[in-house]
């Protein structure tokens, strides 16, 4: 599907940046709308797609939001309706700020985002803590619209902001016995009133084999829809990790740690029999109470608006080779 995107998208110099609104000239878009069409015609692209080329929307959003520069990359530029900014910045999971999907974005606003650091640890040559601004400049920004699918049945389509999680782990110097990595959350009671309660074992933990920490769809994101992260959504920085459910995508991180062993998560951690190590998006391998086989796009929610099918991966079938040879129901 992205093909047919990239064939009619004027290429910069570079070749991987699309044009923001602002540096197309009318006759682009005009001559850029008739390929579409063209294209369209011939029945080699999603129809949905059209929506999205009218423009790259101009992204409207919080007042006095910092804007966040990146270059979209053709290569993750999912081609669907993007969810409403308002939707994906209202309805969230981020426990440490309430249970309630309202709530991270009532409750958020006592983070803060700055100074913020991340420390880098277990097994690696070069142990560091990284200031979140020398982060943010470790490798250009790229915007990548990427599928959400939360193991509770619905999924969202976010333009995130960020770059590929193998930069970091390259810098970092992985010793030969790291196999693992993990990823934990800030904790503290005062910023994250969510945490007085146990609903969960503070800190939130995560993790990823290390093939899958290095795989390019791995984003560490710093923002959405043009701009920083909303603290609700796990402001200064979060991993998405697109083809697992959305638990895995740890919000706010203050240490990534390398390690040899599989790390502990916080949902295995809560109900190991509901929730395992990989978690990845698999519309045949039911949760204990619910089916994965479909799921509800948030913004679609009218009474006849039929379920979507969850596709395998999350759709995302390159990460497919990190599991050959492995039982994915026994490793849920
Ligand atoms: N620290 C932390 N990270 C978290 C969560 C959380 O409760 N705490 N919830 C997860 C879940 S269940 C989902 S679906 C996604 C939601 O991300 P979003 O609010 O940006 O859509 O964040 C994930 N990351
Ligand atoms: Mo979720």
């Amino acid at each position: 599907m992205h093909t047919g995107v990239i064939m009619l998208i004027k290429r910069s110099p570079n070749g991987i940046d699309l044009p923001y609104p602002s540096e197309i000239t009318p006759r682009e878009i005009y001559e850029s709308r008739r390929d579409f069409i063209r294209q369209l015609a011939v029945g080699s692209i999603a129809s949905g797609a059209l929506l999205e080329l009218a423009g790259r929307e101009a992204y409207a959003q919080t007042p006095g939001a910092t804007k966040l520069a990146a270059a979209a990359n053709p290569a993750y530029m999912l081609i669907e309706k993007k969810t409403a900014y308002k939707d994906a910045t209202t309805y969230n999971n981020f426990y440490e700020f309430g249970t309630d999907k309202a709530e991270p974005a009532q409750n958020a606003g006592t983070l803060k985002t700055r100074p913020w650091s991340i420390s880098i640890e277990g097994e690696v040559k070069k142990p560091m803590t990284l200031d979140i601004d020398s982060l943010m400049k470790l490798a250009p920004m790229e915007e990548r619209v990427y599928r959400l699918r939360c193991v509770e049945g619905w999924s969202m389509v976010i333009p995130w902001i960020g770059y590929s999680l193998s930069n970091l782990i390259k810098k970092a110097e992985p010793t030969g016995n790291a196999k693992f990595i993990e990823f934990v959350t800030l904790e503290d009671k005062k910023q994250m009133p969510g945490q007085r309660r146990a609903v969960l074992e503070w800190p939130y933990v995560e993790g990823l084999r290390m093939d899958e920490a290095n795989h390019p769809l791995a984003l560490l994101t710093f923002g959405m829809y043009g701009e920083v992260l909303p603290n609700q959504n796990g402001a200064p920085v979060r991993i998405i990790v697109p083809w697992k459910y959305g638990f895995k995508s740890v919000k706010s991180i203050v240490k990534i740690r390398f390690s040899k062993e599989q790390p502990k998560t916080a949902w295995n951690l809560a109900a190991a029999n509901e929730y395992g190590f990989y978690s990845n998006v698999n519309p045949d391998v039911d949760h204990p109470r619910w089916s994965q086989a479909t799921e509800r796009r948030i913004g679609e929610d009218g009474i006849f608006t039929k379920k979507r099918k969850t596709l395998m991966f999350n759709g995302y079938n390159e990460v497919a080779p990190l599991y050959a040879g492995m039982d994915l129901k026994k490793f849920y």
